[in-house]
């Protein structure tokens, strides 16, 4: 047990859940690494939602209110961490919800429909009747009501590859990724970069107090490069901070 005093309670709690995940065969292998990636860009951001990353989401939430047919596409570490609000966020902006791995597995699909389920909610992406073209693997399968004719995707913690097809079938992609510097991040239209529990939470408030004609307000003049931009800027600034303090504390003994 983790005590709520510990001064890294959210970020232990978030790493407990990736582990449980693992036992019940929902996250990868590949997974753990993952968010062992995940954590250090956290750190170095300092484990906030900043400016970047709030408007970001904002506009995202904006861009899936006016959406056609918007679906959220979840994996297993996305299942592990935040099944529970990414349902609640479908909700609100009225989005399908479709699994798929990386690496995929017809056994941890399973298990991460029926954790949805378990939840209340039918997901898409158990039974793929189409492809993303032009990727390899089976990581291209998906579904013709969901993402093959989404017209905008939410993709966190996505693969580059796939997000490039996506974007090459003409979809506009939204993706949550703590790394600024990763494909993902580079080639999506939008680049929340913050940590996703945060992100979907803060999206979730965002959805609520949204109306249509705000959306469209919202979306006007957004640019992707500025934002991921601002995000380097501010890990670049705090590890100058840092820098600055240690340098002031050289001369005191330790
Ligand atoms: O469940 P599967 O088979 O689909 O596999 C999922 C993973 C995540 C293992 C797979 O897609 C993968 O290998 O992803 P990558 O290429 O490691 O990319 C994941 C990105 O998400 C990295 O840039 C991480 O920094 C970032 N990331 C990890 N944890 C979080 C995160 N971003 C936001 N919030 C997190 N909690």
């Amino acid at each position: 047990m983790i005590p709520k005093s510990h001064p890294r309670y959210e970020s232990l709690m978030k790493r407990e859940k990736i582990i449980e995940g693992f036992k019940k065969g929902i996250v990868a292998h590949a997974g753990l690494i993952a968010h062992g990636r995940g954590e250090t860009f956290d750190y170095l951001i300092g484990e906030r939602s900043e400016d970047f990353a709030l408007e970001a989401e904002k506009v995202a939430v904006a861009k899936m209110l006016l959406a056609k047919n918007a679906v959220i596409s979840v994996n297993g570490n996305v299942t592990a961490l935040a099944a529970k609000e990414v349902i609640e966020l479908a909700d609100n902006i009225g989005a399908k919800i479709e699994v798929n791995l990386f690496y995929r597995t017809e056994e941890r699909i399973k298990k991460i429909v029926e954790e949805f389920r378990r939840l209340g909610k039918d997901i898409l992406g158990e039974e793929p009747d189409a492809k993303i073209p032009n990727l390899e693997h089976s990581r291209a399968l998906c579904t013709k009501d969901g993402i093959y004719s989404a017209d905008v995707v939410l993709v966190p913690l996505e693969d580059g590859d796939r997000t490039k097809a996506l974007r090459d079938m003409g979809k506009f992609v939204i993706t949550i990724d703590l790394n600024p510097l990763s494909r993902t991040a580079q080639t999506a239209n939008i680049t929340i970069v913050d940590e996703l529990t945060r992100a979907v939470k803060n999206m979730i408030d965002f959805a609520k107090n949204m109306n249509v004609e705000e959306a469209k307000k919202e979306v006007e003049g957004y640019n992707n490069y500025t934002i991921l931009a601002k995000s380097l800027e501010h890990i670049k600034k705090r590890l100058e901070n840092l820098s600055m303090e240690l340098q002031s504390s050289s001369g005191l003994k330790t």
